[in-house]
């Protein structure tokens, strides 16, 4: 009997589906489908591929309401972030689909004339790009939109054909995102859904494909890169982030509260660029915690089917141990609970809203990744002493700086290893920039024209006329 994977409702921990897995045998059929149809999507015309692409973008306009239903049902994303994080997709289709074209075009870089060299032809040569093949793409279930669509929608774009694994924790949105692809007119052996958990992903990666595209966590990150050593593949690892902000003397406190705790807490603070600690200059400290506090107090917690609900239930149960363990070890080392600090009384998977001050580097909470509604607060004496805190973490995803001067921010930024640099901003990300991290952050680029390189292999033609 084929094993079944057991799909949970993170707020009410009803049981909502069983479905069946892809064993070993199942992955390697998918693979020899999606082997033997990828030529001739690569051969279409640019336009005929980006003609399916522009329909799945207006499907999930047209059908946000049940999409962001099925996604809040199983990961606990409450509706409205849910539907944000839909309705955001169409700008970065925009994007991949205005870039195409020039990322695919040919460019001649040299150009001899006949008799240059004697007695022979003329020559050119040109830059061209082909597609990579046959890409894993082993997604998460944070934001299933965003990071699978940062990888599948140029990977189709430029040629690709994608054996996708949703995360066991979004498996149903897996399904529905294939199903609409495949509505759109992308052909089924092109793009295909892999059902199952870790198991089924390394099942995958034992296939001779030519790319894997993951996203989840550093530990994962690390399996997959030691399993396609050996294939000398394109491997690409988004993981995630112990982002830091500071705020300097002379921000506005308040603002700054009122962005950051927003940037730790949206999505329950499950995304892989979410404000992870805070250090505050010790001269703006109290007007910037005060209205910290009062921010997070005002988050509306509950039922994440409600349009109003900020905050739902973490999405994996297992989360709440590793949350209740860092509010622990901050306690036991001299941390202030502010508020929270622990499970709720109430069927889901809830963890109150959780700040801790009076931290420092020797606590989980300030070093390693939380991935949930607990953030720590650190006051600092200086500029010099928020650079050397924010660079104490082997991550580097993220950092922001909150402040009214450019230059300084700037200078400040400059020397954190990290992959995307705010000022006055945070948890923001846009089709446009590279997303990229450094150190346990992984390897490799999404998004912006390096984003569409990614999934493409140059070839140098050297064309000289006979
Ligand atoms: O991640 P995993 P999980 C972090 C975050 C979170 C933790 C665990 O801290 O709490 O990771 O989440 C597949 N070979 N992030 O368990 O294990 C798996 O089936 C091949 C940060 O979801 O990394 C899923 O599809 N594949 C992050 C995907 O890998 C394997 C987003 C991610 O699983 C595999 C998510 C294997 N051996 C979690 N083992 C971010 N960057 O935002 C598992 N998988």
């Amino acid at each position: 009997m084929a094993n079944l994977l057991s799909i949970i409702n993170p707020a009410t921990e009803a049981l909502i589906q069983e479905m069946p897995v892809d064993d070993k045998a199942a992955v390697a059929e998918k693979y020899a489908r999606a082997r033997a149809a990828q030529p001739g999507w690569a051969a279409l015309p640019l336009a005929d591929r980006i003609k399916p692409i522009l329909r799945f973008r207006e499907l999930l306009v047209e059908r946000v309401d049940a999409l962001a239903a099925l996604l809040t049902s199983e990961t606990g994303k409450p509706i409205t972030q849910a539907r944000n994080e839909i309705l955001a997709v169409p700008g970065r289709i925009d994007f991949f689909v205005e870039n195409a074209d020039r990322v695919l075009s040919l460019e001649r870089v040299y150009a001899e004339p006949a008799g240059a060299l004697p007695g022979m032809g003329s020559l050119e040569e040109v830059i061209g790009h082909d597609p990579l093949g046959v890409i894993a793409n082993i997604s998460a279930w944070n934001y299933p939109y965003f990071v699978g669509g940062n990888v599948f929608i140029p990977a189709l774009l430029m040629g690709n054909a994608v054996l996708y694994k949703p995360s066991e924790f979004a498996t149903l949105t897996g399904g529905a995102i294939a199903d609409l692809l495949h509505a759109s007119g992308i052909p089924q052996d092109i793009f295909i859904p892999v059902i199952g958990s870790g198991l089924t992903g390394a099942a995958l990666l034992e296939q001779p494909i030519d790319g894997v595209f993951f996203t989840g966590s550093y530990a994962t990150g690390q399996k997959i890169a030691i399993a396609t050593a050996p294939k000398l593949i394109r491997t690409q690892l988004e993981l995630g982030g112990k982002d830091p902000a500071y705020v300097c003397a002379d921000a506005n406190g308040a603002v700054a509260a009122a962005a950051l705790a927003d940037g730790a807490f949206y999505n329950n603070g499950q995304s892989c660029c979410a404000v992870e600690r805070i250090y505050v200059h010790t001269e703006v400290y109290d007007e910037f915690f005060e209205a910290f506090l009062a921010t997070v107090r005002g988050f509306k917690l509950g039922d994440p089917t409600d349009s109003d609900t900020y905050l739902g239930p973490v999405s994996r149960k297992p989360q709440l141990s590793v949350l209740a363990e860092q509010v622990t070890d901050a306690l036991a080392k001299g941390a202030t609970l502010c508020c929270g600090g622990q499970t709720l009384d109430r069927p889901g998977w809830y963890f109150a809203p959780t700040v801790l001050t009076e931290v420092n580097h020797t606590m989980t909470v300030m070093q390693e990744e939380t991935f949930g509604p607990v953030i720590g607060i650190q006051r600092v004496a200086s500029d010099a002493e928020a650079v050397a805190l924010m660079q104490d973490t082997p991550y580097g995803l993220t950092a922001a700086v909150y402040g009214t001067e450019r230059d300084r921010a700037v200078d400040i930024l400059r020397q954190i290893k990290t992959g995307s640099a705010y000022w006055n901003c945070c948890d923001r990300v846009s089709p446009r920039l590279p997303w990229s991290g450094r150190g346990h952050s992984g390897l490799g680029t999404t998004l912006s024209q390096a984003g569409l390189y990614t999934f493409l292999q140059p070839r140098a033609w050297h064309l000289r006329a006979g």
